[in-house]
């Protein structure tokens, strides 16, 4: 989608390392982390919320729980644990309208969130 700073980064017009991609979705680091580590895992197809992910979008989630794996235990977030969040809405906190899993670690982080 034109204009979305999700979709730039996913087709590399905007640089941007990957710390993880597959067929469905890229994660990255966040530009301003809140954590420790502090990734990002996005669609490559636009979905603009959590509400908006349709049937056809299974493999895409199925990819991000096997993304979740893979990368707390490349990080080493695996055992100390982490936190995984997705900001929906204005309540939610979401500031980029193209869904993206935050997932945080490397400290501690306590609840209920701010
Ligand atoms: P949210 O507030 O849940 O919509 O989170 C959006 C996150 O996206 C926020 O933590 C900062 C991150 N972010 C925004 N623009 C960029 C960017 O250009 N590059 C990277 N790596 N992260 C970005």
């Amino acid at each position: 989608m034109a204009d979305c700073i999700f979709c730039k980064i996913v087709q590399k017009q905007i640089p941007t390392e990957f710390l993880y991609e597959d067929d469905n979705l890229v994660a990255f680091r966040d530009i301003n982390p809140q954590a420790p580590v502090h990734f990002l895992i996005v669609p490559k197809k636009h979905i603009a919320n959590l509400l908006e992910l349709k049937g056809e979008d299974f493999p895409f989630l199925s990819g991000v729980l096997k993304a979740i794996g893979e990368l707390t235990h490349k990080l080493g977030i695996h055992e100390a644990g982490f936190r995984v969040v997705v900001n929906t809405g204005d309540n939610g906190g979401q500031t980029v309208p193209h869904l993206h899993f935050h997932v945080l670690g490397g400290r501690f982080m306590g609840w209920p969130p701010g």
